[in-house]
């Protein structure tokens, strides 16, 4: 095997990003930058077991102990594990390199500490983990000296175009598609209904997710996640709202000058570059960029219209455990949501009140902010 062969490990691995991130993998030129030791997935076993064939690794995890039990009497020599116990098995082998976290919700921190503590880099496409315990998370990297990449676009785009030179910055500019509300009034957003929030103008991505740009919450978790990131305070982080989503976002460093990276939208290059940092390396074919013809424009959010931005920097800017009831909160809401037992007022009013309920506890352990997120959770 190649010298500078990476191991790699999937959590999530049959979600949108990880089944991107296979075909990223299937993609590259060269087949022996990444060895995949392990997959880890929810209860898609069906193509799981797809997965398996085509990538050999040495460990999975499941969601439940009858999918393991299945994957077991498939594949008798696979190390087989599951539930929240498997995700902590895959993330704690001294062996990896790096690890993807590509689960949703808070399933995805526990493992990612572990990981980094073990000295893996995490290409990390799971905003819990930031947005939860961003202080212990970016601790327990520099204490091992471990890389965070970021797989989110906005922040692959800061990362690309600061160079990872983030004292010498000014600003940082987040940009936003704003979703399918955008040109709607806030009466006509308060009764927009399920099917309305998933048609998303540019992005094809999971259902929370796609919930979460309909409220601009998505951005607001975004902020927060850039303010654990590249360590700026939230002053210096700007949000910018570009329809045509071809600016992934921009810095502005201390000289003044602006960098911005710019492409069709595609999550495989944001996964690749996290993967691959800090080389690049040939990949997937995307159509050559053209900008004759293309139009880029720029406004400012309405938090009016978009409150859940807005509470994300206030929550962002208390810090402590605030930002764990902001995304508890909101992922609760949003599962009812998708079930249509709620509507966005609903989200959004739910958000609001937990937020002022709460007294933030300033540098909480990880036991005290799995207390606050279940508390919150049991409320609603
Ligand atoms: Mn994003």
């Amino acid at each position: 095997m190649h010298k500078t062969t990476k191991n790699l490990a999937i959590l999530g691995s049959t979600g949108s990003i990880g089944t991107q991130t296979l075909e990223v993998l299937e993609a590259l030129e060269n087949k022996e930058l990444f060895n995949v030791v392990s997959l880890a997935c929810g209860n898609n076993i069906e193509l799981l077991i797809q997965q398996i064939k085509k990538f050999n690794p040495k460990k999975v995890s499941v969601g439940c102990e009858k999918g393991a039990k299945e994957i077991k009497s498939i594949f008798p020599k696979l190390e087989v594990f599951f539930g929240d116990d498997g995700l902590i098995e895959i993330a704690n082998d001294t062996t990896l390199d790096i690890m993807l976290t590509g689960t949703s919700g808070y399933a995805g921190l526990k493992p990612t500490i572990c990981a980094l503590q073990n000295g893996a880099d995490i290409a990390l496409a799971n905003k819990e983990t930031l947005v939860m315990a961003g202080d212990i998370v970016t601790k327990a990297a520099k204490e091992a000296n471990a890389k965070i990449l970021p797989v989110d676009s906005e922040h692959s785009a800061i990362l690309q175009s600061s160079g990872g030179k983030f004292d010498d910055l000014n600003k940082i500019i987040i940009t936003a598609s704003g979703g399918p509300f955008l040109n709607k009034t806030k009466e006509e957003i308060f009764k927009a209904t399920c099917a309305d929030a998933l048609k998303h103008p540019r992005w094809n991505m999971g259902k929370k997710i796609t919930i979460d740009s309909a409220t601009l919450m998505n951005k607001g978790l975004e902020v927060i996640e850039a303010h654990h990131l590249f360590n700026l305070p939230y002053e210096k982080i700007e949000v910018a709202i570009h329809p045509e989503s071809l600016v992934h976002s921009a810095v502005e460093f201390k000289d003044g000058s602006i960098v911005a990276q710019i492409g069709v939208p595609s999550m495989h290059i944001p996964i690749q570059y996290a993967l691959c940092y800090p080389h690049r390396e040939t990949g997937i074919k995307t159509n050559s960029f053209s900008f004759i013809g293309k139009k880029l424009t720029f406004d400012t959010p309405d938090f009016e219209k978009f409150p859940c931005l807005k509470m994300a920097y206030e929550a962002g800017k208390t810090g402590g455990t605030m930002p764990v009831v902001l995304n508890a909160a909101n992922e609760v809401c949003v599962y009812k949501f998708l079930k249509g037992e709620i509507g966005i007022k609903d989200i959004i009013n739910t958000v609001e009140k937990e937020l002022s309920h709460h007294t933030s506890v300033k540098n909480p352990t990880i036991d005290e902010i799995f207390a606050v997120d279940k508390e919150i959770r049991a409320k609603l």
